[in-house]
C-alpha cells in the first residue's frame, strides 16, 4: 500500500480541481497569486481545532448557530467538515494520476449503490475518534448525526452495490479509476407497507441537501439525440455524419471515494441532465411559455428517475437515452479532460480500460466508433481495432429474459449513426464468422447482433462480446455457465475472450464499518493490517478451538444483535428476543431467488406446532426476518411481500407458539439497514434455483461477519461452501446439472406436492385462507404459480431444505460447535475481499495496477 502522499507532498496547487483543471472559466489568477503557492495544510488533526472547523461551517455554511441549529444543519456542518480532511488527497491524486499518465480504468456503471458517506469518510481519514470527541464537546451526539444521512439509493441491488465495493477497493489499492454514472435525482423507491401490501415513494434523498457532491456546471458536456445520418464528400472521402435534432447537457458531479487511509481519493462522476441553451431559445422565440417549460423538463427527465427493475429489463425508451446519455458524457469527458491536450488518440488502449458493467452502458462501444470515424477521420478498421482494446464486459445474470435487446426501430429512431455504426460491426463480424465456419447459417444467426424476431432488435450481450477485449461472469459457476449456455457460440470462436472474476465485497464498509466488536477483537487477536489484506483473516482459524476466544466472539454477535433489535423497536415498532436463532434473508424480490421456499419452511414449521404434530417446546427458538424491495410492475413478486408479512401477522400473533417463532420484516431494505442486520445475524439464507443466481454478494457479506450460510449450489456459494467446508455450511438442494436434468424430464410441482406430506400441509394451509382472514382467494395465484407455473422448482427442494434446516437446529443446539463454525466462516472468506476481485481484474483484464 502506498503512503499517505498527502504528508509527504503537501503543497497543492490552488487553482487545480479534480477533473476539471482545463475547464476552469475566468481569469486563471490563482496560478499567479501569492497564496497559490502556499501549500494547502492539511487541517488539524486535533479535537479542538476540529471543533472550531465544525462550528466555523455551522456559521458561516449553514448559517446557523450552534444553539439553534437542527440535527440536520450539524449533519450538513459535519459532513462538509469531514470532507475538507479528505479535499487536499483529492486534488494531490488527481494531480499524481494525471502526471504519471497510467491506464486508468472507467468504470461504467448506470448504478452505485454506495450507502451512507459519513462513516465510510471517518474511517477513511482515521477522523472518528477526534471526530466523536469533537462532537460531545459540542453537545452533539455523533450517531444521532451518522443517522440523519440519507443514503444515496442509486441502484437497484447487487450490481449497483457491486459497483460500489470495487471503486472502493481501487481507491484503496492506489489504482487509478473514475467510476462514471447517472446522478439519479430518484434512486430506488422508498418501500412502506400498508396493510402488508408494498407501497412505493419517491426517494427524495436530495431533498435536506447533499453535502458530498461537487457540481461542475462549467464543465457540462453537450448530447446529441435524434435526427438522421447522411454521406458527404471530404476531399474525395465520402464520410458518414450525424445530423441530430436535439440535444441535453451533462452535468457533472464528483464525489470523493476515498482509498482507506492510504492519502488517496478517487473521483466517481455521475451526470445530470439539463436543457441545454436551445430550449432557453425556444422559451424566448415561441412565446408560448409553458410548452418551452415542457421542453426543459423533458430534458430534465433523463436523470430524474432510476428504474427500480432488476432482472427484468424493460425496453423503455428513456432508460435507453440515460444510457446514452451518461456513456456520451463519460467518453467525451475522458477523451477531452482526463487525457492531455494533443494525445495521439491511436494509443488510447494504453490510456483507458472501460468496463461495462452488464449491458447497461454497452451503447459505449458505437459512440467511441462514431468519435474515432466520424469527429476524428480515423479509419473504420483502425478505429475498431482500438475500440476492441478499451472495453470490457461483465455479464451479471443468466436469465435469458434478463438480456437487454433493444428495438431496431427505436435506435433508429434516438440514435441513427450509432444504428448504423452497429450493423457495420454485425457485418463485418458475421462475414469473419462465415469464412471461419463456411457458411453455417445456423450459426450465424446464433451468434449475430441483430436478430429478426419477433421485431428486428439489437442483442445488447453480443454487441459487448463482440467488441469486448474480454467477457467475465462473477462467480467460477456462472462463468462457466456463460460459456457454456449462454454464449456458446462465442466462446467456442473466442475460448480466450472468456474469463472469470468472482465477485467480492469490501471489508471496509461491510466488516469494519458495520461491525466494529468484531473487528475490535480481530485486531485485539491478530494486530491491525487485516483491513487492507483480507487473507489474514486464515489466522483466526486456530482460535476457533480457544475457549476464550470463542467466548469473546459470541459476546459480539450478541451485542450486534442487541444493537439490532434496538434498531428494530425505533425504527418499525418490531420487538423481538435475543435468545432465538437469528435466520435473515435479504435480497430483491425475485421468484428464481425463491422467497417462497422460505415462507413455505415457516408455513410448515407453524403448521407442525399448531396442528400438534410438534411440541413447540421442542422447536428451536427463530427468528426470520426479511428484507426485499420488488419490483413495482412485479406482481407475484408483490404478492409474496403480501405472503410474508400476512404470514408474520397470524405467526407472530398465535400463542400456541409464542416465543418459539418470530419473523419480521421490517420496510426498505437497503445499504443502511444492511449494515446493522448482517452483522447480527446466525443463519444466511441463499436459496436460489441453482444455475440462477450469477454470484450474490450478500452471500459473502454473511459470512465474513460469521453467519452459517443455509444455501443451493448455485453462484458464489459454490465457492463460499468450497472454501469453509461442508462441515461448516449447510448445502441443500439439487445442482445445476440435476435442475437442467428435471427440466428436460418435464418438471411437474404436484408431484412433489401429492408425494411430500409437510409440503402439501404447507400449501394447504396457506390455500384454506389461514393467513387471510379466511379467504380462500387472497394467496391463489402464489399457490397455483407454485403448483403449475413455477420456473424456479422451488417445491422440488422443499424436502432437502427441510432436512438442511433440521441440521441446522441441530448444529445450534450445540453451542461450542455453532461457534467454531461460525469463526471458520470468518477465518475462510478472507477470499471474497473485493481487493481481491480487483487484483483479478487488474491482472486478467485490465493489465493496469497501481500508481
Ligand atoms: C435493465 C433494463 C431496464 C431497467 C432495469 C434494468 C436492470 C437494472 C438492474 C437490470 C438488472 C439490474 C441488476 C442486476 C443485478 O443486480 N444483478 C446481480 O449482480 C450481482 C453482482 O454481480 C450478482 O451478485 C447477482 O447474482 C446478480 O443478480
Amino acid at each position: 500500500m502506498s503512503a499517505d502522499i498527502v504528508s509527504t507532498t503537501p503543497g497543492v496547487p490552488a487553482d487545480e480541481s479534480p477533473l476539471t483543471a482545463r475547464h476552469q472559466t475566468g481569469p486563471m489568477f490563482a496560478a499567479t497569486h501569492p497564496l497559490a503557492l502556499a501549500p494547502v495544510a492539511a487541517p488539524p488533526h486535533s479535537v479542538d481545532g476540529f471543533v472550531r472547523e465544525f462550528l466555523r461551517e455551522l456559521n458561516t455554511g449553514q448559517g446557523v448557530a450552534l444553539a439553534r441549529s437542527t440535527v440536520n444543519d450539524q449533519y450538513l456542518a459535519l459532513a462538509r467538515t469531514v470532507r475538507h480532511y479528505l479535499m487536499a488527497r483529492w486534488l494531490e491524486t488527481a494531480k499524481h494520476q494525471r502526471a504519471s499518465k497510467a491506464k486508468t480504468v472507467g468504470y461504467l456503471s448506470a448504478e452505485y449503490l454506495l450507502g451512507r458517506q459519513l462513516g465510510n469518510a471517518l474511517l477513511a481519514t482515521d477522523l472518528n475518534d477526534i471526530v466523536d470527541n469533537a462532537m460531545t464537546s459540542c453537545g452533539l451526539d455523533l450517531p444521532t448525526l451518522r443517522a440523519q444521512e440519507v443514503e444515496p439509493g442509486l441502484g437497484n441491488g447487487g450490481l449497483g452495490r457491486l459497483a460500489a465495493c470495487f471503486i472502493d477497493s481501487l481507491a484503496t489499492m492506489s489504482v487509478p479509476c473514475i467510476g462514471y454514472g447517472i446522478r439519479y435525482e430518484y434512486g430506488i423507491f422508498k418501500q412502506t407497507f400498508v396493510d402488508g401490501r408494498q407501497v412505493e415513494q419517491p426517494d427524495t434523498w436530495l431533498a435536506l441537501g447533499s453535502p458530498w457532491e461537487f457540481p461542475h456546471p462549467e464543465a457540462a458536456v453537450q448530447v446529441d439525440f435524434g435526427g438522421y445520418t447522411e454521406t458527404y464528400d471530404d476531399a474525395g472521402v465520402t464520410r458518414s455524419r450525424w445530423v441530430p435534432s436535439w440535444n441535453v447537457l451533462g452535468v457533472p458531479y464528483n464525489y470523493m471515494v476515498p482509498g482507506y487511509q492510504n492519502g488517496r481519493v478517487n473521483t466517481l462522476r455521475l451526470w445530470s441532465a439539463q436543457a441545454t441553451k436551445a430550449f432557453d431559445l425556444a422559451i424566448f422565440n415561441s412565446g408560448d411559455y409553458s410548452e418551452a417549460v415542457r421542453a426543459q423538463t423533458f430534458a430534465e427527465n433523463i436523470t430524474k428517475v432510476l428504474y427500480p427493475e432488476d432482472s427484468t429489463p424493460q425496453g423503455k425508451e428513456l432508460r435507453l437515452q440515460q444510457q446514452y446519455f451518461f456513456v456520451a458524457c463519460s467518453i467525451r469527458d475522458f477523451i477531452e479532460q482526463i487525457l492531455e491536450d494533443g494525445f495521439d488518440l491511436h494509443n488510447l488502449p494504453e490510456r483507458i480500460i472501460f468496463q461495462l458493467n452488464d449491458t447497461h452502458p454497452v451503447i459505449a462501444v458505437p459512440e467511441l466508433m462514431r468519435i474515432l470515424v466520424d469527429e476524428k477521420k480515423f479509419e473504420w478498421a483502425e478505429a475498431w481495432q482500438i475500440t476492441n482494446q478499451c472495453f470490457a464486459y461483465t455479464c451479471h445474470t443468466l436469465l435469458p429474459e434478463a438480456l437487454e435487446v433493444w428495438p431496431d426501430e427505436l435506435l433508429g429512431r434516438l440514435l441513427p449513426r450509432h444504428l448504423e455504426i452497429i450493423y457495420r460491426i454485425n457485418d463485418e463480424f458475421l462475414a469473419e464468422v462465415r469464412q471461419h465456419y463456411g457458411n453455417d447459417e445456423l450459426r450465424v444467426r446464433a451468434m449475430s447482433i441483430v436478430a429478426d424476431f419477433p421485431e428486428r432488435h439489437v442483442r445488447m450481450a453480443h454487441l459487448a462480446t463482440v467488441a469486448a477485449t474480454k467477457v467475465n461472469g462473477v462467480a467460477e459457476l456462472h462463468s462457466q455457465l456463460l460459456r457454456d449456455k449462454l454464449l456458446p457460440a462465442f466462446s467456442e470462436y473466442w475460448p480466450d475472450k472468456f474469463t472469470n472474476v468472482t465477485n467480492g465485497v469490501t471489508p471496509r464498509r461491510f466488516v469494519r464499518l458495520a461491525n466494529p466488536s468484531l473487528s475490535a477483537l480481530i485486531t485485539d487477536t491478530l494486530g491491525p493490517g487485516w483491513v487492507t489484506d483480507l487473507d489474514r483473516l486464515s489466522e483466526l482459524e486456530q482460535y476457533a478451538e480457544d475457549e476464550d476466544f470463542r467466548k469473546a466472539f459470541r459476546e459480539v454477535k450478541l451485542a450486534n444483535k442487541t444493537r439490532l433489535y434496538d434498531l428494530l423497536r425505533a425504527r418499525d415498532d418490531i420487538n423481538l428476543e435475543n435468545h432465538h436463532l437469528l435466520d435473515v434473508m435479504v435480497k430483491r424480490l425475485h421468484e428464481y431467488k425463491r422467497q417462497t421456499l422460505k415462507v413455505l419452511h415457516i408455513v410448515s414449521l407453524y403448521e407442525q406446532i399448531i396442528s400438534g404434530a410438534v411440541d413447540p417446546e421442542t422447536v428451536t427458538p427463530r427468528t426470520v426476518i426479511f428484507g426485499a424491495k420488488a419490483a413495482p410492475g412485479y406482481r407475484i413478486a408483490k404478492e409474496i411481500i403480501y405472503l410474508i408479512n400476512s404470514v408474520a401477522e397470524v405467526v407472530n400473533a398465535d400463542p400456541v407458539v409464542a416465543g418459539r417463532i418470530n419473523l419480521a420484516f421490517p420496510a426498505n431494505y437497503n445499504v443502511t439497514l444492511a449494515e446493522k442486520l448482517i452483522p447480527a445475524a446466525e443463519l444466511s439464507e441463499q436459496i436460489s434455483l441453482a444455475g440462477m443466481e450469477a454470484s450474490g454478494t450478500g452471500n459473502m457479506k454473511f459470512a465474513l461477519n460469521g453467519a452459517l450460510t443455509i444455501g443451493t449450489d448455485d453462484g458464489a456459494n459454490v465457492e463460499i461452501r468450497k472454501l469453509v467446508g461442508d462441515a461448516h455450511f449447510f448445502g441443500f438442494g439439487m445442482t445445476e446439472p440435476e435442475v437442467t436434468e428435471l427440466q428436460t424430464a418435464g418438471y411437474r410441482a404436484t408431484e412433489y406436492y401429492e408425494s411430500v406430506p409437510l409440503l402439501k400441509r404447507a400449501i394447504d394451509l396457506i390455500a384454506s385462507g389461514a393467513f387471510s382472514g379466511g379467504n380462500r382467494g387472497t394467496f391463489e395465484p402464489i399457490v397455483s404459480s407454485l403448483l403449475y407455473e413455477d420456473r424456479f422448482m422451488a417445491l422440488a427442494d422443499f424436502q432437502s431444505y427441510l432436512d438442511a434446516q433440521a441440521k441446522v437446529e441441530a448444529a445450534y443446539a450445540d453451542v461450542e460447535g455453532w461457534t467454531k463454525s461460525s469463526i471458520l466462516n470468518v477465518a475462510r472468506s478472507g477470499f471474497f475481499s473485493s481487493d481481491r476481485s480487483m487484483r483479478d481484474y487488474l491482472s486478467r483484464i485490465w493489465r493496469a495496477g497501481a500508481v
